[in-house]
């Protein structure tokens, strides 16, 4: 059985979403991330101390995107992974890894800064300039929307997955303001059922 390490706001969402797309069975850990003292097996599972993280018997990941990679490699085929042949795959490929490397990882230097650095800390160099770049990176996704209804074209893929996770913690943690087409985007892919299964497991798992 795989279990997922995450947090009821984490990255662990995108391999919960994957995981339910696919109907795949797994446990869920919640690791409180605001915790002052952590869980030694947590620890051993991720010394670097960041969610989430995965086991599938001998397997252990961490990284969300690789995560998705893996799911769908060794589960697959899937849907939400497009064939190198696909004319959608270029596209799903880019937007897959710009979700985290391009928008996710940049988003969080002002998230942070906003919300844990000291007060004289808080409007920062470096934020303002992390700001500016994903302001700039969403214009290729408001682009690519105005001419599709997914990232990767016409249909649903894992590159949804990952861009849907960064523009919900860009516009609920760190002040970025979406556009329509971005948010009718939004709409559509968290209207999808196993979404909202994801999002409710996600949740159990504070409670357990
Ligand atoms: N690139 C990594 C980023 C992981 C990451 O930053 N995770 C956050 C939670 S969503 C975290 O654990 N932050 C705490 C820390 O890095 O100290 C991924 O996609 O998994």
């Amino acid at each position: 059985m795989i279990t997922v390490w995450g947090g009821q706001t984490s990255r662990s969402i995108r391999a919960v979403w994957v995981l339910e797309e696919m109907g795949l069975p797994y446990n869920l850990k919640h690791v409180d991330m605001l915790a002052e003292e952590r869980d030694p097996a947590w620890l051993a599972i991720n010394p670097g101390d960041f969610l989430p993280a995965i086991q599938d018997g001998d397997v252990t990941m961490v990284e969300s995107v690789a995560i998705m990679e893996y799911l769908m490699g060794r589960y697959g085929p899937t849907p939400l992974q497009p064939a190198p042949d696909d004319h959608a795959f270029p596209a799903y490929q880019q937007f897959l890894h710009m979700g985290e490397a391009g928008l996710a990882t940049l988003i969080m230097v002002p998230l942070v800064s906003g919300f844990l650095a000291p007060e004289e800390e808080r409007d920062n160099w470096g934020a303002r300039w992390a700001r500016e770049c994903v302001e700039r990176r969403l214009l290729l996704v408001k682009r690519q929307l105005a001419n599709a209804p997914y990232v990767a074209g016409d249909r649903f893929t894992a590159a949804d997955i990952s861009v849907t996770y960064a523009l919900n913690l860009g516009a609920n943690h760190a002040g970025f303001v979406l556009g329509e087409v971005e948010q009718e985007y939004l709409a559509r892919t968290t209207g999808r059922e196993a979404y909202k299964r994801a999002l409710d497991r996600s949740h159990e798992g504070v409670r357990t």
